[in-house]
């Protein structure tokens, strides 16, 4: 999230638009709540079924699956012909007077630079700004410029209009034209909605386009750093935000630093390519301080070990020879007989990831699987036949499955980072049953084995282990405390001011924050985000101060977040071009008083930096100001585009319809194996796509018997009219079917789920909940992810698990 969870009461209005917060985050949809009562705040759905989050909205409107690029792509046109901008924020802090290379084009439904062979822009040199002599940005402030960023923005979505984008998405006109103009209000100066989604965005091809979009839309509204604004993604399991952070993506370091590439063996080079310069006058570009982050790193890793004179121990880092290895893409390899050996900790991917029946094949060409869990998952029973749910050959299943019992998140100390950034420290409430241990005894016990088997017999990148620092107190199992005062950070040497020497932290002395970090090897932080969740006064993520002097729900000293106990990011831009809030009443949130920034929150700005002084609000970008054109940052483009899912109920791009190459996102991957179980909406004609339920929580609580006596039995939800076309009735049992494979389910018959009419046709959508499977207490069902597309967005490579197609039958 850009803000925070109670921060949303502050809001004017809210769109829950790819996500179902009353179901999927009933508690924090309690500041919805908040919002409506005390800030007479207005609630906007959009979703395809009309939804739990719905009921409780005074606008809603259904959408079809996958096309809210569309539908925010018809908002953006709208703002921009009914002047629904925020005028002085979008000037002074985006960057629409920019002008863009000259040779960027779109042409066809495609921007240059592709390549069809490689299914990817192979050439982006021209998706970016045009630099002067000094390198900096040239801007045109008159926005005429036909290559400006403006220009090019009007010009690329004036093709959205509400004909085109209602014939897409479905969505009737009438409804749709209301929520644009419902949002159009917030593009007053002060006035903020605040965008909350999840897994409906995602979990598509286009998924980050579709983000992006919505925060495109945020800053043409002056929406973003906005108390009550931003675009907030509500996560998942409870510390998936700190999986995140702590960098556990394969391309990632803590931090969101990022894992060198195989061509990068050079350290300067390394560093000089993540510091980014500024390139307008007078910016900060906070990533010019990637190497302190970085250093600092690598002294938390290697401690003594790592020196200046071995690059820090840079050449002990593993070098990426493609982009990521994503779960989809391991699991191919998998597949492919390409891999020996699987840990799965706290992951349950036979019911998780999409095409079960190539998840479960790509499992049994394992030598062994390593299952981490305190449950008996499907997963670790993938190879035991269960009838109809899990129609196996046991006996040709040669891999061996270890399952090391771990404790749960209520057996142990520790930190927890929520949606809203914030890192909460939380206590043992029971102790572990049987022989579960913790997940770090766990991993500290193999890591020592391992090292010495190292030490013993040598091994390929040995050094990478062997240099490790793991000077814990009680190396078996290192304490929870132990391991966040070294993600917070600590002195090495004295740590003193650069320009009045003064010295600000001892030798031994945890940091205060990562303004302190330095790249000379004097500071150790295994995160630099996180420095400062633990300084010399102690754990401040263990603070339960609920104080909210302005009524805000700033409580600055409950728990802490990150960066630096920020609550809401880039909160510059809650400020006009003078330094003063937008809306002095009731949005105060950082200011200039003369002499410095303050305010009800930490200023994400340098402190001293006056407004006259011209520096811009968005401060981690070398050009200080938030981009409408996303340079070369995304796989697919500058500028989102409508793309179909790859399983399309229409079976082209109503936008593109003469271009086959730019039906579905041109530059997402597909496995060769993958692309022909596509199926096609003349087999499979409906529209599907997955969610979750408040009485469950994805595959574990069916192990519990109280969920499972409130959501008993596997069911899929059907629209009355397809139902009565098909001669089904409520309850009974239904088969549907994908191109992988099918589940049999009871039918919900549902007023909730409406044909729409997409592209001259009837498109009818089907819901189908993922909770079951064949391990637990409740009812055994179907694995959901049985029916799904094993393809993923260009960028993440989040499975499009949201939008697919299906036959539906009576079983
Ligand atoms: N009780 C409970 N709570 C949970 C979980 C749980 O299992 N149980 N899981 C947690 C996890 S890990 C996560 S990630 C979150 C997920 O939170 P959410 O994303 O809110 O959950 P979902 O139910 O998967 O999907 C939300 C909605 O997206 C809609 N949708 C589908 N396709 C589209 C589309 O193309 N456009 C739009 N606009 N909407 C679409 C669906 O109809 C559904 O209503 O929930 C968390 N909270
Ligand atoms: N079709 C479809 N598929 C989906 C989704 C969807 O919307 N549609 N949503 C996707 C999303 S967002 C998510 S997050 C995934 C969820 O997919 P998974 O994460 O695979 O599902 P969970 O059942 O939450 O599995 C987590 C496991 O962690 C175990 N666990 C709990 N605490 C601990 C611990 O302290 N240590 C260890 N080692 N284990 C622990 C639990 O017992 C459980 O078995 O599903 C994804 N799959
Ligand atoms: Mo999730």
């Amino acid at each position: 999230m850009t803000n925070h969870w109670s921060d949303i009461k502050n809001a004017d209005l809210v769109l829950i638009m790819g996500g179902n917060a009353a179901e999927a985050h009933p508690c924090g949809f309690k500041w919805v709540t908040e919002a409506k009562a005390h800030n007479k705040a207005r609630l906007v759905v959009v979703d395809p079924r009309f939804t739990r989050s719905a009921s409780v909205a005074d606008l809603y409107a259904p959408i079809r699956t996958g096309t809210d690029i569309a539908f925010l792509g018809g908002l953006i046109n709208y703002l921009l012909e009914n002047d629904k901008i925020q005028h002085e924020y979008v000037r002074n802090y985006t960057d629409v007077s920019f002008i863009v290379k000259e040779g960027f084009g779109f042409e066809n439904g495609l921007f240059n630079g592709y390549d069809a062979d490689k299914r990817a822009y192979t050439d982006k040199g021209t998706w970016g700004y045009e630099l002067d002599e000094q390198g900096y940005a040239k801007v045109d402030p008159t926005l005429q410029h036909p290559r400006c960023v403006y220009q090019l923005l009007k010009k690329h979505y004036s093709r959205y209009t509400p004909d085109v984008v209602s014939n897409i998405c479905g969505t009737p006109q009438a409804a749709m034209l209301k929520v644009w103009e419902t949002i159009a209000e917030t593009s007053a100066p002060g006035k903020a909605m605040t965008i909350m989604y999840a897994l409906g965005w995602t979990q598509h091809s286009v998924g980050s386009q579709m983000i992006r979009t919505g925060a495109m839309v945020q800053l043409l509204l002056g929406n973003i750093g906005m108390p009550g604004g931003g675009v907030n993604a509500l996560r998942g399991h409870s510390n998936i935000q700190g999986l995140t952070d702590l960098g556990l993506l394969s391309n990632l370091l803590p931090g969101y630093l990022t894992v060198p590439m195989e061509g990068e063996q050079d350290y300067a080079a390394y560093i000089a390519k993540r510091t980014a310069k500024p390139i307008r006058p007078g910016q900060l570009s906070y990533w010019q301080n990637y190497e302190k982050f970085h250093v600092s790193l690598m002294k938390a890793w290697y401690g003594k070990n790592a020196t200046a004179e071995n690059d820090w121990g840079f050449h002990w880092l593993p070098k990426l020879d493609i982009p990521g290895y994503d779960v989809l893409k391991y699991f191919d390899m998998m597949y492919q007989g390409q891999v020996n050996g699987y840990f799965c900790q706290g992951f349950n991917p036979i019911a998780s990831f999409p095409n079960k029946a190539k998840v479960s094949a790509a499992l049994a060409k394992l030598k062994y699987l390593v299952v981490m869990d305190p449950l008996a998952t499907e997963t670790s029973e993938f190879w035991r036949n269960a009838g109809e749910y899990n129609d196996v050959d046991t006996a040709s299943i040669q891999t061996t499955v270890f399952r090391l019992p771990t404790t749960c998140f209520a057996e142990e100390d520790g930190s927890l980072v929520n949606s809203g950034r914030w890192l909460q420290w939380h206590w043992k409430a029971a102790e572990p049953p049987g022989l579960a241990r913790t997940d770090v005894a766990i991993m500290g016990g193999l890591f020592h084995r391992l090292r010495n088997l190292y030490r013993e017999e040598g091994g390929a990148n040995a050094d990478a282990l062997l240099n490790i620092d793991w000077s814990y107190m009680r190396p078996d199992e290192p304490s929870p405390e132990e391991i966040a005062r070294e993600f917070s950070g600590k002195a090495l040497a004295d740590v003193t001011d650069p320009t009045t020497g003064a010295v600000l932290a001892k030798a031994g002395e945890q940091l205060a924050g990562f303004a302190q970090l330095r790249a000379d090897g004097s500071t150790a932080s295994g995160c630099w985000i996180f420095c400062g969740a633990w300084t010399q006064a102690g754990n401040q993520m263990a603070r339960r101060d609920n104080a909210d002097p302005y009524g805000m729900g700033q409580t600055l000293g409950w728990a802490w977040s990150w960066p630096a106990n920020r609550r809401i990011l880039y909160n510059r831009a809650s400020a006009d071009v003078s330094g003063q809030p937008w809306d002095a009443e009731k949005k105060r949130l950082v200011w200039w008083n003369g002499k410095a920034w303050t305010g009800t929150d930490v200023p994400d700005f340098k402190v001293d930096s006056p407004p006259e002084a011209g520096m811009n609000p968005f401060i981690m970008n070398p050009e200080g100001v938030a981009r409408l054109f996303a340079v070369d940052k995304m796989n697919e483009g500058p500028f989102p585009e409508h793309y179909e899912p790859f399983e399309t109920p229409i079976g082209r791009n109503p936008m593109h319809p003469d271009n086959p190459k730019a039906v579905s996102n041109p530059a997402a991957r597909v496995f060769k194996n993958d692309m022909e179980l596509f199926g096609t909406a003349e087999e499979f004609p409906y529209a599907a796509t997955t969610y979750r339920l408040t009485e469950h929580f994805h595959f574990w609580t069916k192990h519990c018997r109280l969920n499972a006596i409130t959501q008993p039995e596997q069911f899929v939800e059907i629209g009355e009219v397809l139902a009565n076309e098909l001669g089904i009735k409520a309850g009974e049992r239904v088969k549907v079917s994908s191109n992988r494979g099918y589940i049999k389910a009871v039918a919900v018959v549902t007023k909730r789920i409406k044909p729409l009419t997409v592209d001259g046709k009837t498109v009818h959508q089907v819901g189908i909940p993922l909770h079951w499977g064949f391990s637990g207490v409740a009812r055994n069902g179907y694995l959901t992810n049985t029916l799904t597309p094993f393809v993923g967005d260009a960028n993440t490579q989040t499975p499009e698990f949201k939008s697919f197609l299906v036959n539906v039958e009576k079983a």
